[in-house]
């Protein structure tokens, strides 16, 4: 009696003990293979008015302009982590900012915890490889050269160290601005957006740390497609923002590496697009086609509040991988131009 309660007390440890051997054939769950999403120290996702102050009517001059290449740990999604690959710290990388005729000094650190080598070229550039030749840094290392901007526009520039769209696929690319002579008109606020392709091994949406998905790349199938980096990151705290009858200046490149963009401003008309960031200037655009390795300048008037979306056209990319951004325009209703039952019941 006393010996079958020992063997039944001992069956009912062993039950419940985690070493206990698997039973055959018996499926054990499949412990789930992302990393818990990692300490976010600095926000990687640059804000849209992070914008240098235009050049205005000064003569040409040298520039000197410092960059760090860091591989730095941000959100690429809400409880969504990644590794980027990134020009001081953020995607894009900062702004530059200068005039045609401008003699730009540039030097090139890679930050000595890096774990590849790294590289800018600009298409501001006239010269061998847009600087990439010059510039390819170990972790550590500075490089530097100079060139003269000798076109007016907006120019991408990027990463060019080989496999050079995983470079840029994963966060290295920005914007040079080459103002005009005498400066480009001045309008009530500017903003800087880029738009990405990004490649994880995990699914879009999944919580964690996500890896880097080479094959993905190849194969020009991305997870994420964001402005700035981070999927619906431009919403919320860090909406644009403007006033009734304010003028907005939007320079919107895309970084890439693989995918343009139908970019488009829901209730908004482009009163001016510069066409491919060149001197062209169309009127009245509904969408503008923004390719892989070039940018534009968009400006309109926002003449009715309310929250404007910032979307590629190509609306898979905005709804289901991130490239959500908003305008938050407050002020008087303007009823002449647009009203709504809805708009007066809801109190605006
Ligand atoms: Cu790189």
């Amino acid at each position: 009696m006393v010996r079958s309660l020992i063997i039944a007390v001992l069956v009912t440890l062993l039950a419940g003990c985690a070493a206990a051997p698997t039973p055959i054939g018996v499926q054990m769950p499949v412990m789930p293979t992302v990393a818990p999403a990692m300490e976010v120290t600095n926000e990687v996702m640059l804000p849209a008015n992070a914008v240098p102050a235009p050049v205005g009517s000064r003569p040409a001059q040298t520039v000197t302009v410092e960059l760090t290449t860091r591989e730095v740990v941000g959100y690429l999604g809400d409880g969504s982590t990644y590794t980027f690959w990134t020009f001081n710290g953020t995607v894009p990388g900062p702004m530059i900012r200068v005039r045609v005729g401008d003699t730009v000094e540039l030097s090139l650190t890679n930050a000595p915890d890096s774990q590849l080598p790294h590289s800018i070229d600009l298409h501001a550039v006239t010269g061998p490889g847009g600087g990439a030749v010059a510039t390819q840094v170990a972790p550590g290392q500075t490089k530097s050269f100079r060139f003269q901007a000798l076109n007016p526009g907006v120019y991408v520039y990027h990463c060019a160290t080989p496999h050079i769209p995983s470079h840029i696929a994963n966060g290295m690319y920005g914007l040079i601005v080459v103002e005009p002579e005498g400066g480009l008109p001045p309008v009530d606020r500017e903003f800087y957006i880029m738009q990405g392709d990004f490649y994880t091994q995990q699914a879009h949406g999944t919580k964690g740390h996500l890896a880097f998905n080479p094959v993905a790349v190849k194969d020009e199938n991305p997870t994420y497609i964001v402005f700035n980096g981070r999927a619906g990151g431009l919403t919320g705290d860090n909406a644009m923002k403007a006033r009734v009858g304010e003028t907005v200046r939007l320079f919107v490149g895309v970084g890439g590496p693989n995918v343009s963009s139908n970019f488009h401003v829901i209730g908004e008309i482009f009163d001016t697009v510069y066409v491919e960031g060149g001197s062209l200037q169309n009127h009245n655009v509904q969408t503008t086609l923004i390719p892989a390795g070039g940018a534009v300048i968009i400006e309109f008037k926002v003449e009715v509040p309310g929250t404007y979306i910032l979307v590629d056209h190509a609306l898979s990319r905005s709804i289901d991988k991130g490239a959500i951004a908003k305008i938050e325009v407050s002020g008087a209703p303007n009823p002449t131009v647009f009203d709504a039952p809805e708009l007066n019941t809801a109190g605006h």
